[in-house]
């Protein structure tokens, strides 16, 4: 234990979080009153809800179920679903902002979050029946229920078209049988969106309910990221889905594809929470952090290390604001999301890796967020598509040709 006052002083700080988001460009300009208001009230929810707790349920692998209740009482839940089906009718600014100041508190929690408002009441929603709309949306938007999407398998991860689930008509039912894998939620889920194969090897999304015979959902265990939330497998075995559990709006890779583009831009968004997050904490630590009698924050090589963080959030503020007003105007393209997700995550990973240094020995431990962060982030920048796929998504979009087959 050290003696040094500074050193002490630092190590009682960083167990409240003491958060404030850098605003180089004053992008708060460019916010209405009520995205700010949003904001605030997400980062204060975060900062009572979710900083104090963090890093001992990821130490102990332990998803907060209450905290699903919590999501629905703040209207973390489908902000931009319509406010018929209890969701905030918001913007996609808004729900950028919730987005962001989520994963500022931790990517898992995030993955809570947008799994259930993109993945989940989204398809419902923009697929669904009324019918399908009254029965699952609202409690979805409250946290009555909590959701899952099952697309990736064990064979068919980047490749999602290969799937091998499947559905029989059976008349007056459907047969669902297969497996998928690495899905979020899964695990507490009350209902699961699921995407399978009808006997034409067309895809179709089908709206799987817990206590349904032969559906179970294992849950992955040995994560070192997103330790706080809750991963498994979704399990069909000859499971009798009822034919008004078919989301009727559209079929073919297009639906999950357009799901994934809500959820991708709201990664972008939190990617870079994240990074404010390290960079944050970095600046902080800095200025109190004392080595050769001066504070570090006085060495060149650290002032490089929180100007370049610095540049590459303004950077990512500016495009994820610009991708908002797209994705409002109903602009936005999904090689434009894939740029936004893929610049995030890249962009977070770097900085949390650089803010790991400034903190030296101390940025190992769960006393400052970065660890918890970089960790988390490994997962973000490989789901919702790879880094890469992203990289052959913008590819094929300059090129006109696709690379990936
Ligand atoms: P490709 O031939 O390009 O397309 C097949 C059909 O789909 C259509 N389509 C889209 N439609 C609407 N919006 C989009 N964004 C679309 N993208 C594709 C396309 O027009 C075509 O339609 P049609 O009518 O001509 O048949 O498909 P491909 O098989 O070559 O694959 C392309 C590729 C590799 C880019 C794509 O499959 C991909 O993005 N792979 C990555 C898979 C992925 O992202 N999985 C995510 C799983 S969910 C998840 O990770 C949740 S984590 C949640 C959390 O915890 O936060
Ligand atoms: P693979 O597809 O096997 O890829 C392995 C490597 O090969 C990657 O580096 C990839 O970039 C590369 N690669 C693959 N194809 C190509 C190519 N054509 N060209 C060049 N390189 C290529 N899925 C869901 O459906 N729902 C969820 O809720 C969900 N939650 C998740 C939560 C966590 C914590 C994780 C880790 C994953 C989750 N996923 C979920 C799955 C996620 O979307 C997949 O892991 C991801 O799409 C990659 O698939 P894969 O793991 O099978 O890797």
């Amino acid at each position: 234990m050290s003696t040094n006052p500074a050193e002490v002083s630092v190590n009682k700080r960083s167990a409240s979080d003491l958060f404030e988001s850098p605003d180089f460009y004053n992008m708060d300009s460019l916010l209405s009153e009520e995205h700010k208001l949003i904001r605030s009230s997400i980062r204060d929810f975060v900062k009572k809800e979710i900083s104090p707790y963090i890093e001992d349920w990821c130490e102990r692998a332990y998803f907060p179920y209450d905290i699903v209740k919590k999501f629905g009482d703040i209207g973390a839940f489908g902000p931009t679903i319509p406010e018929q089906y209890g969701g905030g009718g918001l913007d996609y600014v808004s729900y950028g902002l919730i987005m962001q100041e989520i994963e500022r508190g931790d990517s898992g929690m995030r993955s809570t979050a947008s799994v259930q408002g993109s993945l989940v009441m989204y398809p419902i929603y923009k697929f669904g029946t009324e019918e399908q709309r009254t029965k699952y949306l609202p409690k979805l938007a409250s946290g009555e229920y909590l959701g899952c999407f099952g697309l990736t398998e064990p064979d068919h991860g980047s490749n999602p078209g290969g799937m091998v689930t499947n559905f029989t008509d059976k008349g007056d039912h459907y047969l669902l049988n297969g497996a998928k894998m690495w899905i979020s939620n899964s695990p507490k889920a009350d209902v699961a969106v699921v995407w399978a194969k009808n006997e034409e090897g067309r895809i179709h999304g089908l709206i799987v309910e817990r206590g349904m015979e032969g559906f179970s959902t294992p849950e992955t265990h040995g994560k070192w990221s997103l330790r706080a939330s809750t991963t498994g497998e979704l399990v069909f075995d000859n499971v009798k889905v009822p034919k008004e559990n078919l989301l009727p709006g559209k079929s073919g890779l297009g639906a999950p594809m357009m799901c994934l583009d809500s959820a991708r831009y709201g990664i972008a968004w939190g990617a870079l929470g994240a990074a404010m997050d390290c960079y944050d904490s970095a600046r902080r630590y800095a200025g109190e952090r004392i080595q050769f009698g001066k504070p570090i924050a006085s060495f060149q090589l650290i002032q490089k290390k929180l100007a370049e963080m610095l540049t590459e959030i303004t950077k990512g503020q500016l495009l994820n604001w610009k991708l908002g007003m797209m994705m409002d105007e109903g602009t936005a393209t999904t090689p434009q999301i894939s740029m936004a997700k893929r610049n995030s995550v890249e962009m977070a990973l770097k900085i949390a890796r650089e803010a790991r240094q400034i903190h030296g020995g101390m940025g190992i431990t769960g006393e400052y967020p970065m660890m918890r962060h970089m960790m988390n982030l490994e997962s973000v920048v490989t789901y919702e598509g790879t880094h890469d796929i992203h990289l052959l998504i913008l590819g094929a979009d300059i090129t006109g040709i696709p690379a990936f087959s």
